[in-house]
């Protein structure tokens, strides 16, 4: 657990910052005690304030995919940043990266540079009930698309629920035209479009659904999506601020060969500094202003710091063998976690997709959100306790998805099975639930 230094800043921050962290799951809520306070970062490795290092599956919720402070991406960021920090200006490097992106992705002709994932999913939506005049937006139970007042609805049931607020400070009437469905669930899908279907402006989708543990759309799902926002004439949205260059060179859209109208881009582009994006078909994205009249704007959006960094990065991601690579090592890693629970009588379910990966204290199959919340949490908190003592730094709660990275050697992944076979056998005293 987090050592003295940490637990004394984390005290001294709790003073300053809520709940002493910028993003509620940094604070452990989920698995108790103090975070770690993390000093320094290097490859796969990641060490705290009190001098522990620890294998990193978080890679800063998805960026890091060639691990910490890569040289090249220190390189490009240092040589931007010699140049000038931010000139609120067109610069060449933009132009570049937005020519990178619409070469990678096969639906994307146009693309506009934000700097949270957040701006990215809530300017798509406004583009799309701009484009469809239409005020209806379909999600998913279980996926989160950042913190924009219209997607932050409670979890809802099983049929679809018009969006209730899911957190104070959003008023009702933000989440009414919100509609929810569970994941991979296509009945549902098709029920709430018989209902709305002329209302609905589109769908918004995390092709594989990062934000409630780890779960892959099953065979048919995002075809289906594609297939009924079609016969609605409302737009399908990819969320791919995690799937995007994670689980292939060109995403989730490339990978499962379904082409979304808009898609929405972060993490990884941005090479772990604030990037973003959204974009799609041109027909779309030329009613974005100042072209168009659907407004959205922001005073660091194409940053040159956060364009170097993420150049630098693709132009890794690019390179042949890549994608095999971390998928190989991904699920060698998900093959090894439930070899050891097996062994240790543990019911387990493990998602592996490119270099994103998932967990279940479960015996599965795990479908949707619901499934999910029904895995055995004092498990997870024993294990995720268990490992990060020996010196794996998982994600604090169940309902989030691991990340290796192109850092990440077999040497880790030994390391990672061994306490893991502990933590498993800690974790098996605990009743199944
Ligand atoms: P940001 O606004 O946090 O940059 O992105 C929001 C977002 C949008 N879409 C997807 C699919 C996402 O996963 C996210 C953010 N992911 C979380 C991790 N579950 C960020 C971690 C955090 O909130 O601190």
């Amino acid at each position: 657990m987090a050592g003295a230094r940490s637990k004394a800043l984390f005290k001294r921050a709790r003073r300053v910052i809520p709940g002493g962290v910028n993003s509620p799951v940094r604070a452990y809520q989920a698995v108790g005690g103090a975070p770690p306070f993390i000093h320094s970062g290097k490859g796969a490795y990641v060490t705290d304030v009190d001098g522990n290092r620890y294998i990193d599956y978080v890679g800063s919720w998805g960026p890091l995919i060639l691990g910490h402070a890569p040289p090249a991406v220190l390189r490009a960021v240092k040589q931007a940043a010699m140049r000038g920090t931010s000139f609120g200006a067109p610069t060449e490097a933009e132009v570049e990266l937005a020519e990178q992106i619409c070469e990678a992705l096969p639906s994307v002709q146009k693309v506009r540079f934000v700097n949270s994932g957040t701006e990215a999913t809530m300017s798509a939506i406004r583009l799309a009930r701009g484009a469809t005049r239409r005020k209806r937006i379909l999600k998913f139970a279980g996926c989160y698309h950042g913190h924009a007042d219209a997607l932050l609805v409670a979890a809802g049931s099983g049929v679809a629920t018009l969006g209730i607020p899911g957190s104070p400070g959003v008023p009702e009437e933000y989440t009414a035209l919100t509609l929810q469905v569970p994941f991979n669930d296509l009945e549902a899908v098709a029920r709430a479009f018989e209902r709305y279907g002329e209302e609905l402006a589109c769908v918004l989708v995390e092709p594989v659904a990062g934000n409630m543990g780890c779960i892959p759309p099953e065979p048919g799902f995002l075809r289906g999506l594609r297939a009924i926002c079609d016969q609605y004439g409302a737009l399908l949205i990819f969320d791919e601020v995690m799937t995007g260059f994670r689980v292939a060179w060109g995403g989730a859209q490339r990978r499962y060969r379904v082409r979304p109208d808009l898609i929405c881009l972060g993490k990884v582009m941005g090479g772990g500094l604030p990037a973003a994006a959204y974009g799609g078909r041109r027909d779309l994205m030329r009613l974005v202003a100042p072209e168009g009249p659907v407004y959205q704007a922001g005073t660091l959006s194409g940053n040159p710091l956060a364009t170097a960094a993420g150049l630098a990065t693709l132009r890794r991601l690019s390179r042949p063998g890549v994608y095999d690579q971390l998928g190989e090592l991904t699920a060698s890693l998900t093959a090894g976690l439930e070899e050891r629970a097996r062994a240790a009588g543990v019911a387990l379910t493990t998602t592996a997709v490119g270099g994103m990966f998932g967990f279940f204290f479960h015996p599965g199959p795990v479908r949707c959100f619901a499934d999910a919340q029904q895995a055995h949490a004092g498990r997870f908190r024993c294990f995720f306790t268990q490992m990060l003592a020996r010196g794996v730094y998982l994600a604090p709660s169940p309902f989030e998805a691991g990340f290796v990275s192109l850092a990440h050697r077999r040497q880790e992944l030994r390391r990672t099975l061994d306490a893991a076979e502990v933590a498993f056998a800690r974790a098996a005293r605990l009743r199944q639930g």
